[in-house]
Formats: C-alpha cells, structure tokens, sequence
C-alpha cells in the first residue's frame, strides 16, 4: 500500500517540459489501488446566476469529482485545481457549477474518537474566496438545490488498458469497459450504491468508466455534446493533467485557495504567543479578498523562527533515500539556525511519538503546535494541519521534504506572502543522498 501514496506526486516536481511523460511513466509503473456550512451570498452563487428578470428555470449543470482513496489531502488540494480549470472551459458555452467533495475517511487523520467523515469544504477554506474565482457549492447544498441525493452520471476516469506507447503523446478519451472493479453497486431498486463522501442516501442513477489521457479539459467536449445528464460526478479525477501546471489559471484557483478565517486566526495567535511573530513586524501583510493580493519577491521577513516540515510515516516506510534519519534531520536544522541566526524552531510534523521524543531529546528546544482533544475535536486533523501550514509559511526560512504535497502547498503559499526564493525552497536531504535536487521555484503569474 505504501507507494499508493504517491502515486500522483512526481508531476508536482518536475518541469512541465518532461511533466506528461514523467506523469505518464508514473501512473502506468504503480498499482492503482482499488452540517453544511452557510456561504455567503455572492454573485457567484449557484442560484444567483439568472439575470433579474429571466425565467427561473435555467439549465444549470453540476460537476462533482473525487479522488483515489489513499491520496491526502494535499494532492486533494491539487486535483481541486485542475477541476476548477475544467470548471471555467464549461463555462465558455453552458452554466456549470462546482460541487465540492465533503472531506473524510482520510488515512493520515488517525486522532482516536474523532468524527471525520462528511466534512464541509467551509471547515477548512474560505468560501467566498472560492467563489470569486468559480462558483462553487457544499455537497450538502447540491442535495438541495438539486432536488435530492441523486446523481444523474458518474463517470469513472481511467486509462487505457493497452497502457501508453512511449514517444506517442496523444491527447484522448473514449467510452471503454471498466478496467477495475467498480467500487459502485447495483441497489434493488435499479439505482448505483457507492462511497459518495459517507452519504449513505445517496445513488447514481448510470455508472460507466472512459478511459482518458489528457489534459483536464480535454473532458470539455464530451461532457457538452456527448451527454446530457445535469450531474456528473468525475471519479478517480487525478487521473487528469492540469491545463497548464503553474499557469495563470493554475495561480488564480490556487491563490482563491484561502483557509478558513478560523483556522488562520488560532495560526496567528500561536505565533504572536511563542514565535514573537507578527504580519506587522514580519511584512507579511494579509488580505482577506485574495484578488487584492499581490506582493513582490522577498517583500516578505517573516517571523524570527526557521520553519520545518518534517514528513515521516509513509516517506520512511519505504526506506526512501531521498528523506534523513531524525538525526541527519537536526544537523541540517542547527546548521541552518546559525546561518540564518535564528534562535527558534517550529517543526510541523506527522511523526510517531515515538519520532517525537527522539526528535525532542536531539532538539530540546523545538517549538510545536499541540492541539488539545478538544482542539481537534474543533479543528479536525485536517486544520491541525492546515495551522502547522500556516506557522511554517510564516518563518522566515522555511525547510521541508522531498516530494510532499504539504510541503508544496507551504511553498505556494510563502510565494503568495511575498517571501525571496531562497527561503522557501529547501529540502531536507537524505543521509546518503547524492545529488540533492532542490524544490523547483514557481512563480506565481498574475
Ligand atoms: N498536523 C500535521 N499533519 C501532517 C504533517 N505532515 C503530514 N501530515 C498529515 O499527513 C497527511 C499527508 O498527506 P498529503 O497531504 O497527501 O501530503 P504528502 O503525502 O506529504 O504529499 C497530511 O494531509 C496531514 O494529514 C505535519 O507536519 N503536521
Ligand atoms: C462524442 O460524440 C462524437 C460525435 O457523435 C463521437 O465522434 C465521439 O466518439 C464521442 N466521444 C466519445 C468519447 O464517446
Ligand atoms: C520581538 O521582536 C521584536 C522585533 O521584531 C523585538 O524588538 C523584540 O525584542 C522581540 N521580543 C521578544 C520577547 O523577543
Ligand atoms: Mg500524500
């Protein structure tokens, strides 16, 4: 199970002129395994689309998607970017509207007695934010507006079974018989039983599999002109390409990307409390409308502390020499301190207590974020993870590891704040790693 894990990482760090074949390479080496939250009203909203006057029938359509099971949040994050591209090329002809996946069952939020299933978006990002750049809706409020929890046509992505001939890049899709099991049922009543986010009521009513090599709107046409059904749930929806990875539109879904003002406000709090860090001192202005938002390059300080990223579970498992040992780790850390002159260190972290201790012995002086029960019991594990994000966008230098999406999604946010290069793109290396590849910088295009 371990390399499901990563099956659709690579094409996050790699230059887009080998990204399709690195991608393609990839995907066909590993297995693929088998309370709504009240958003503002805003002209983007789903009901709001019809001029004042017009009928109030339209025919508006919906595009629901989800993910491979085993993949986290964080290459969650990234398959959102790619459907809201989709989302925009609908739009050109038809009056189609996102819906967003409820978050839940995910591998990595293992705090015990915790209810994680049927989680609104709003718990973790901001809505508004979203839909100033697509409109957007709760699953919950699909269920209503819709007329129930029915979804006319999942459609199940996958590739082709006679697999990829290298040096053929073609753009494709085509109605094929499923490859996998479907993880969709037959019910009594003729209908489709599935996962769908813990909502055990709901059905589809038509579930067939298309096979796809492309980019995500190559999906445009066929979704327009090839069916009829007014929602269409994507399923294995990564196994689509960005339009254009780092592109504008790629900036613009992910700088609309705010987290919630909770989770924002709690992150803040913590380093005002213990890393003496503040926007006003740090020069990491913050505004709540994302579209007002852009800084020039190493505008930003950041607060008096180096931040660290330190995957472990899953990146060790696997003996992968590209992650340190704990102690290669904090070598790495102090060296750093004494060069930046930093006094404090936060370490964000998913390691074992175990790790923890260990870690802690080595560096007694490690700053942590420690939620309490209740705190999670609030935040979910998904915004514990979202505020150690926050901290560690706000050092002033910041160091991760290899290949994760959370520490991606940390550097595309420091790019945001402002902060230079330099400080940003950093990862650890492995005790016996060779060539040392550093994270790739992308600029954000306005
Ligand atoms: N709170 C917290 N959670 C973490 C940290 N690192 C990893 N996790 C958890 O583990 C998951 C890792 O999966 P993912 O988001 O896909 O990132 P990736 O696997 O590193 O590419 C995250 O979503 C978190 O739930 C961390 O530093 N702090
Ligand atoms: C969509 O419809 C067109 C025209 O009828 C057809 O040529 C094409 O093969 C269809 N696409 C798929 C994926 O079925
Ligand atoms: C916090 O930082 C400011 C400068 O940014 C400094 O003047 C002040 O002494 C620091 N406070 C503490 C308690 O370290
Ligand atoms: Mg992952």
């Amino acid at each position: 199970m371990a390399q499901l894990w990563i099956t659709s990482v690579p094409v996050l760090c790699v230059h887009s002129s080998y990204f399709y074949v690195a991608l393609l390479a990839t995907a066909f080496t590993f297995e693929f395994g088998s309370g709504s939250e009240q958003s503002d009203q805003n002209a983007f909203r789903a009901g709001n689309l019809v001029s004042p006057g017009a009928a109030t029938a339209r025919d508006v359509r919906y595009l629901l998607y989800d993910v491979n099971p085993p993949e986290g949040f964080n290459l969650r994050r990234d398959v959102y970017i790619r459907m809201a591209s989709l989302l925009k090329t609908l739009r050109k002809q038809e009056d189609w509207v996102l819906v967003l996946p409820p978050w839940g069952r995910m591998y990595h939020w293992q705090s015990p007695d915790i209810h994680q299933v049927r989680i609104p978006w709003g718990a973790f990002f901001s809505l508004t934010s979203l839909q100033a750049n697509v409109p957007v809706l709760e699953y919950e409020e699909f269920i209503a507006e819709s007329g129930g929890p029915f979804i006319d046509q999942v459609l199940v992505l996958q590739n082709y079974a006679e697999g990829w001939t290298e040096g053929e890049w073609e753009e494709k899709v085509d109605e094929r018989p499923c490859i996998d099991r479907l993880m969709y049922t037959g019910d009594k009543q003729g209908y489709h039983r599935g996962w769908f986010w813990g909502y055990d009521e709901t059905r589809a009513l038509s579930v067939t599999c298309l096979s796809v090599q492309g980019h995500a709107s190559i999906l445009a046409p066929f979704l327009q002109k090839n069916i009829t059904a007014a929602s269409v749930l994507l399923d294995r929806a990564e196994t689509l390409l960005h339009d254009h990875y780092a592109g504008k539109d790629y900036w613009d879904t992910r700088r609309s990307m705010v987290f919630a003002k909770h989770l924002r406000v709690a992150g803040d709090q913590f380093r005002a409390k213990y890393l003496n860090s503040t926007d006003e001192q740090d020069h990491t202005p913050f505004s709540e409308d994302w579209t007002r938002m852009r800084t020039k390059l190493g505008s930003a300080k950041g607060g008096p502390y180096l931040g660290v990223h330190l995957r472990r579970k899953d990146f060790i498992w696997g003996h992968r020499e590209d992650v340190p040992s704990l102690k290669g780790a904090v070598k790495k850390i102090r060296s750093i301190m004494k060069k930046n002159k930093l006094e404090k260190v936060f370490v964000a972290t998913d390691a074992v207590e175990e790790e923890v201790s260990r870690l802690k012995k080595m560096l007694p002086e490690m700053i942590q974020y420690e939620p309490s029960w209740e705190d999670i019991e609030l935040l979910k594990d998904g915004g514990v993870a979202i505020i150690d994000q926050w901290i560690c966008a706000h050092a002033r230098y910041f160091i991760g590891t290899s290949v994760s999406t959370f520490s991606f999604r940390i550097h595309e946010e420091r790019e945001i704040l402002g902060f230079d290069p330099k400080t940003t793109y950093n990862r650890f290396c492995g005790d016996a790693e060779k060539e040392c590849e550093q994270p790739t910088h992308w600029k954000i295009v306005y």
